[in-house]
């Protein structure tokens, strides 16, 4: 091969492999095989030393217009690529679906003790309650004295409660709301009342000094236990989707007569016995009896007249049997790993 062949064979060698090339790293090193130290178009200058006079003239003019044409396809293909990689970077950006969800989105979820509530005030508005709202700083009066609790009645010992300087309290039980809401609505009424209560007590699996309640209050010309059994049945099945094992004792609070402790099964164990329900099998859920005629003549209601039903729920506890919650502490701790996993079913 003479050295014009040799060129136009370099010539077109380079403009091949100039065409598969497609980033800028690639291209300089396409820059070094030819025209770098021992690059190809470099030897064949250096090799013009060995011809003639004539010849040199000759093939360094042509080998000099190779060496300029592979400098300037380089340069060209140098912009030529940097515009590519810019396009590619604004092309994949406008190729970004803003409609597609997060790849991890993160959802908000309710409080296990706002879902059972929620539950609960439907399935009392079926049956024609009203859910009232009632405020957590309470008198004396609204929280005892109206409820048959007089000053140094021994029953104030079954509550640990917390003073404020001014003489109010924070409502120990959601029967603090009973006096209002029958002053607010006479009778007939059918009421619920959910709200936050506070104790003075040591926490442990199933107590904690703040937690919820949620007060029923039904009062008529002619209301009996049966309609309060039937009430709390009804409710704590459609809770639990299923018939509950109930327990009904006898129980004493001066504002009810007859009064009732109302136990259900420990969900936990399945009332074998366990650290939530102290070993006996039984939660402790909803007290509940008939009102006293104290307390409906405080309310502004004819007793003689009327009578009545009032219950006071568990709520928090309700809420552990619903969800199989072992340890009432979880549901104040504020920690999302647990408080997330409940939903609505
Ligand atoms: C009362 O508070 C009465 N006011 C209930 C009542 C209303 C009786 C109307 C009759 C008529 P007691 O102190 O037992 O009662 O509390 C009622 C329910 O609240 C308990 O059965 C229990 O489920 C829940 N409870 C009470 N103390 C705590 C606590 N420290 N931690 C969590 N739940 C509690």
């Amino acid at each position: 091969m003479n050295i014009s062949e040799t060129i136009q064979e370099l010539r077109q060698r380079f403009e091949a492999e100039l065409a598969s090339v497609e980033n800028r790293d690639a291209v300089e090193k396409l820059r070094v095989a030819y025209l770098g130290k021992r690059g190809e178009v470099t030897q064949l200058l250096a090799g013009l030393k060995s011809l003639s006079g004539e010849e040199k003239k000759e093939f360094g003019q042509k080998i000099n217009l190779l060496k300029r044409d592979v400098e300037g396809r380089i340069a060209e293909h140098i912009e030529a690529v940097k515009k590519a990689e810019e396009e590619r970077l604004i092309l994949g950006a406008e190729q970004y679906d803003v409609t597609l969800p997060s790849l991890h989105p993160h959802t908000g979820s309710y409080h296990p003790i706002t879902l059972v509530q929620r539950e609960l005030e439907e399935i009392f508005s079926s049956m024609g309650f009203t859910v009232e709202d009632f405020k957590e700083i309470v008198t004396d009066y609204e929280c005892f004295e109206a409820l048959n609790i007089p000053k140094h009645h021994p029953a104030r010992d079954m509550q640990d409660t917390y003073y404020l300087d001014n003489g109010q309290l924070l409502k120990t039980h959601t029967s603090a709301a009973q006096n209002s809401i029958m002053r607010k609505y006479g009778a007939p009424l059918r009421a619920i009342f959910p709200g936050r209560c506070f104790r003075n007590e040591s926490t442990d699996a199933s107590h904690e000094n703040t937690f919820f309640q949620m007060e029923g209050i039904m009062i008529d010309t002619d209301i009996s236990i049966s309609n309060l059994i039937y009430f709390m049945k009804t409710m704590l099945s459609k809770v639990f989707r299923q018939d509950v094992e109930v327990r009904l004792r006898p129980g004493f609070f001066p504002f009810v007569e007859p009064g009732f402790e109302l136990d259900i099964s420990c969900h936990i164990c399945g009332g074998k016995g366990c650290s939530t329900c102290h070993g006996s099998g039984w939660i402790e859920l909803c007290p509940c009896g008939m009102i006293h005629p104290s307390v409906l003549r405080a309310g502004g209601i004819d007793p003689e007249k009327y009578t009545g039903f009032a219950f006071g729920l568990g709520l928090t506890r309700l809420a552990m049997m619903r969800y199989g919650i072992k340890d009432i502490r979880d549901l104040n701790s504020g920690d999302l790993r647990v408080l997330s996993q409940f939903t609505h079913e």
